[in-house]
């Protein structure tokens, strides 16, 4: 049985997996519509769609372990950006601001010696590694690139084998 603290602090964690799936589908927007950016589109499609998955898991988790998981209201995330470099650096920034949540999680499901959910939070320690892995090559290619176009051209092109590494689920 997950304790009233527990209980929240999953839900907050739904909340941001949903906040992540709205903010990446608005990348995913936003770069569907510039010039030549296709593959980059469709690798926010997909990263948004994962986040909801993560959404579900903690949904079904919070629930089976006796909670019960809050679906949360939607807010408008970020929907235009100045550029693709900024658009990157706030997707870092996300991942970077998520790995801090999933760690105080962590933190706090240590401090309440409730294991099954230590042990549930494990797989999100290890999604987090890798894609602030992705997050932060992303962001060191765009910073090479700069603006020469053929390297955003490239970029946008092998953009799809940067995933391959990550375990999907
Ligand atoms: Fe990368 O955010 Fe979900 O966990």
């Amino acid at each position: 049985m997950l304790s009233k603290s527990m209980q929240d602090a999953l839900n907050r964690q739904v909340m941001l997996e949903a906040a992540s799936s709205q903010a990446y589908l608005a990348m995913a927007s936003w770069s569907e519509i510039q010039p030549g950016l296709d593959n980059v589109a469709e690798y926010f499609f997909l990263q948004s769609e994962e986040e909801r998955v993560h959404m579900l898991k903690l949904i079904r988790f919070v629930n089976e372990r006796g909670g019960f998981a809050l679906v949360p209201a939607l807010q408008q995330p970020i929907i235009t950006f100045k550029g693709l470099k900024s658009m990157f650096e706030e997707f870092l920034k996300h991942e970077i601001d998520i790995s801090q949540s999933i760690n105080e999680l962590v933190d706090l499901a240590l401090k309440e010696k409730d294991y099954a959910t230590h042990n549930f939070l494990q797989w999100y320690v290890s999604e987090q590694i890798e894609e602030e892995r992705s997050a932060r090559v992303l962001n060191d290619k765009l910073e090479l690139i700069g603006n020469d176009k053929s390297g955003l051209y490239l970029f946008d092109r092998d953009i799809m084998s940067t995933r391959q590494g990550e375990q999907k689920k």
